[in-house]
């Protein structure tokens, strides 16, 4: 039986356990990356790891989220962890290089390695061909420390492309649909594997968008063949010698498949506030704008931007839109800038920002009170733009570029014409932003501002746990609900006790003080909770408010395994009705808890209610000992 890219891939890193669907697995790691939001974390783990040198092949460190520095704390941060990754042996990207994900790709990424970040839009990689994978920051450091990463082996979707998109249709159209069809909660332990005639059509900054925003699936990763595209396009980042051909076989069996037609695909928009409450855009077209923002590790690529400047050459924005643009990388900036592009974009009115996450984590450019804001982003999750009342639609280039010069909503099928769009033969190579890390041996003083406080420390698991219901929250939970991050909150991403001041309150203010008030509790959720964000900050937090389990009908992928790193109980509820039965305030007890972590499954009693709940820990054998243990770190002291 022929094998899928996907498990070719597995099976070439595979170091613990076997390829059975559903089981654990551990892979070995090739690179690994990590932005500033989740890297200070990520460092200080590393760090209390005591290990002299990273042992991957090549570990990066991205400043591109926490950029807008109103005081210190943020280029406290920075320079913190440029002064670890020189230490430890990791290679760092200055603040201006550009987004991780688009820096990755263009100068690093290595088709059929496996890439771990602490970034839950790593899979981006796979517009390259590489199994790669978003985790929290702790994951990375074990990683970082030469230890397999661990996944549940993955069903593999295949994502079969027919056709051709027509001009105004966009590779973000494509991913809308793959979400339209599969919604946020449909990617749960699986591999979206594209193949396909129309996948020989993509070029790979066009497979990255498709990949990045696969994260919007819940999935594991998205994965491309690497083929004649990926070649040219190493080529012309003067890395042709990374190049290998890999595909799955012809007759590789998948778990499940998925069809688009690039022929009749129409431009399509997430509406708010969810990746996948997606429409066409001639459904709603019309609506006016106040506020278009183009960029993110979604859209921001030379091929995007240069789309841009060809629709507003020498047209203006609309009286009533604000444009800002915040491309990817000093790579495609300066680019734009050589080719006369940027002043096509200035002409029309465009406010062109510093290359990275900007906007996409309200890191600025908040819209006004009520706005509709047009976004070419991949999340647009209630709030997140900085102001809650915002209306936030996704889109691509395209549709965004064409909607700033109408001032409504346009569908841009059969508006725009754009001339050919031909990839450079040779990008500009210059890497003088990206850091070599010191040779091995040299001191390297590590430098820590006052702002870097110490992670929660955890203790082993008690054999009662019990609390209060603190919180009883609803379906598809993000993790910008249970940790938002804007300008006001991201510098504070190395000061736990500070941030957990802000846990959950976009859906209860209350909260963290009714948490610290009854010396921690549970939290009660619907099903998918968690998903987004691969921040580990949305466990450190409850951790820090006392939170010792929390009952779902089902949780995103790397929100569990942070709870669990964090000696935090995931508990499933075996009967899903039984999570209406619970109130805020109703008291709940574990007992035996040891032997129900062991076993697997847990009762949940209800002392307010008089009832009990049976509730699934659905952890692999190596999770029990962590929860056993009070978290990761507690294990890896307790196995020294
Ligand atoms: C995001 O897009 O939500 C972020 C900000 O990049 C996060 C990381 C973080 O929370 O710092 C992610 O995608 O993991
Ligand atoms: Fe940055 Fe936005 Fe991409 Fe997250 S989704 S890495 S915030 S650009």
């Amino acid at each position: 039986m022929g094998k899928t890219l996907t498990e070719k891939i597995i099976a070439a890193h595979l170091v613990v356990g076997e390829m059975i669907k559903g089981e654990e697995i551990g892979i070995r790691i090739d690179q690994t990356l990590t932005q500033d939001s989740t890297g200070t974390m990520a460092y200080l783990q590393f760090e209390a790891m005591e290990i002299p040198r990273v042992k991957t092949k090549k570990s990066l460190a991205y400043i591109d989220h926490n950029m807008l520095q109103e005081g210190p704390e943020n280029m406290d941060d920075h320079r913190y962890i440029q002064s670890v990754a020189k230490k430890h042996g990791v290679y760092y990207s200055k603040p201006g290089n550009g987004i991780c994900h688009q820096v990755q790709i263009e100068r690093f990424g290595v088709p059929g390695d496996t890439l771990l970040g602490s970034d839950s839009h790593t899979p981006t990689g796979g517009g390259i061909g590489m199994l790669a994978i978003g985790a929290g920051g702790l994951d990375v450091a074990v990683a970082m420390a030469g230890d397999p990463y661990y996944i549940t082996m993955p069903k593999v979707v295949q994502v079969e492309l027919t056709g051709k998109l027509r001009t105004g249709v966009s590779s973000k159209d494509v991913i809308l649909e793959v979400l339209r069809q599969c919604t946020v909660k449909g990617g749960v332990n699986k591999v979206f594997e594209y193949t396909g005639e129309g996948v020989k059509t993509l070029t790979v900054p066009e497979r990255a968008t498709i990949t990045n925003m696969g994260a919007e699936l819940g999935a594991t990763t998205s994965v491309f063949p690497s083929d004649e595209m990926t070649k040219v396009f190493l080529e012309a980042q003067g890395r042709g010698s990374d190049y290998i051909e890999l595909s799955a076989d012809a007759d590789a069996v998948y778990d499940e498949v998925v069809k688009v037609d690039m022929n009749v695909l129409e431009p399509l928009t997430a509406c708010p506030h969810s990746p996948d409450k997606v429409v066409k855009i001639s459904e709603i077209e019309g609506l006016v704008v106040n506020q278009v923002a183009i960029g993110s590790c979604t859209n921001s690529s030379w091929l995007d931007l240069m789309k841009v400047a060809a629709i507003v050459k020498g047209k203006t924005v609309a009286e009533n839109v604000s444009l800002v643009i915040a491309p990817g990388s000093k790579q495609v900036l300066t680019m734009l800038a050589e080719n006369g592009a940027l002043a096509d974009l200035l002409n029309a009115g465009a406010r062109v920002l510093e290359c990275g996450c900007g906007p996409c984590i309200g890191m600025g450019q908040a819209p006004s009170t009520d706005a509709v804001s047009l976004r070419t982003f991949n999340r647009n999750f209630f709030g997140r733009s900085g102001t809650p009342s915002a209306d936030v639609y996704l889109l691509s280039p395209e549709a965004a570029a064409i909607s700033a010069l109408e001032g409504v909503l346009t569908n841009p099928l059969g508006k725009i014409e754009l001339p050919e769009i031909v990839m450079p033969e040779n990008f500009l190579l210059n890497d003088t932003m990206v850091m070599a890390p010191a040779p091995e041996g040299t001191q390297v003083a590590i430098i820590k501002g006052p702002n870097i406080k110490p992670f929660p420390a955890t203790i082993p698991l008690k054999d009662t746990v019990e609390g209060k219901a603190l919180i009883v929250v609803e379906d598809n939970i993000t993790t910008d609900h249970i940790m938002p991050s804007n300008a006001k909150l991201l510098p504070y991403r190395s000061n736990i006790p500070y941030l957990a001041n802000y846990c959950l309150a976009p859906c209860d203010p209350e909260f963290p003080k009714r948490a610290l008030d009854n010396g921690g509790g549970f939290i009660v959720g619907g099903s998918n909770y968690g998903q987004g964000s691969s921040r580990e900050h949305a466990a450190l937090a409850p951790v820090y408010l006392g939170i010792k389990g929390v009952a779902v009908k089902s949780f995103a992928r790397i929100h569990k395994n942070n709870l669990i790193n964090n000696g935090i109980l995931p508990l499933v509820f075996a009967n899903e009705a039984d999570y209406d039965t619970i109130a805020l305030g109703d008291e709940l007890v574990i007992e035996n808890a040891l032997e129900a972590v062991k076993s697997g499954q847990a009762n949940l009693v209800n002392k307010t209610k008089g009832l009990t709940y049976v509730m699934l820990l659905e952890v692999s054998e190596r999770q029990k000992e962590m929860l056993l243990a009070g978290g990761l770190i507690n294990l890896i002291k307790l196995k020294k």
